[in-house]
């Protein structure tokens, strides 16, 4: 096979509460990239956007929902067929819920995904100050709080980030991507 013919696909949902960054943490990363599309339709949309991982082309569909309130009826169509998986929680200390709720979002995508490899990103950690997260376990998303959780969890990675500033925000997809790169390199020469 030639190197034009080999590459790989990934579908990655991102998912999370309304209003803690998906849609702009999503834009953050694909910006000043090349994006072949972005389709939006009612209650998801997607990007289709392509990388280039160890010398070899890497498509990411990264699938967002749109709104919330008519969502229930589009989750089969929405988690069908990802490797992949974003959970995104806010640190905006009025967007704690976002951070309870992890774990049911965690749920759901089991229910329709089984084990695939997912990512934790806490974002808008601009909003907060990122040394009393390291140092005082008495904010509820400190990180000895979201570690042990993360852990107890088997989430592949957790990330600070903020679609605002950019921080983390490479390093949280790139890990992901990176993760499912290897994954498909290893069953493709079984
Ligand atoms: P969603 O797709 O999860 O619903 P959005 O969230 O990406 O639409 O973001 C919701 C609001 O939070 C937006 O503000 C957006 O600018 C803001 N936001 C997203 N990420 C960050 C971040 O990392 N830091 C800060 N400070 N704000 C962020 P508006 O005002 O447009 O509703
Ligand atoms: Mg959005």
């Amino acid at each position: 096979m030639s190197n034009d013919e080999k590459g790989y696909g990934f579908k990655i949902c991102v998912i999370g509460d309304g209003a803690v960054g998906k849609t702009s943490l999503i834009k953050k990363y694909t910006q000043g990239s090349f994006q072949k599309e972005y389709i939006s339709t009612l209650g998801t949309q997607f990007s289709n956007y392509e990388e280039i991982i160890d010398g070899e082309k890497v498509r990411l569909f990264l699938w967002d929902i749109a709104g919330q309130d008519s969502f229930q009826a589009l989750r089969q169509r929405f988690y069908i067929g990802s490797s992949g998986a974003i959970i995104v929680f806010s640190h905006a200390p009025e967007q704690i819920d976002s951070y309870n709720h992890v774990l049911r979002w965690l749920d759901d995508l089991k229910k329709h995904c089984g084990n695939i490899p997912i990512v934790l990103f806490g974002n808008k950690v601009d909003l907060v100050d990122d040394g009393e997260l390291a140092s005082n376990p008495n904010i509820p998303t400190s990180d000895a709080i979201v570690d042990k959780f993360v852990k107890e969890n088997r989430f592949i990675g957790y990330y600070k980030t903020s679609a605002l500033t950019g921080q983390g925000v490479t390093d949280a997809f790139k890990a992901l991507v990176k993760k499912l790169y290897m994954i498909a390199k290893i069953s493709s020469f079984s």
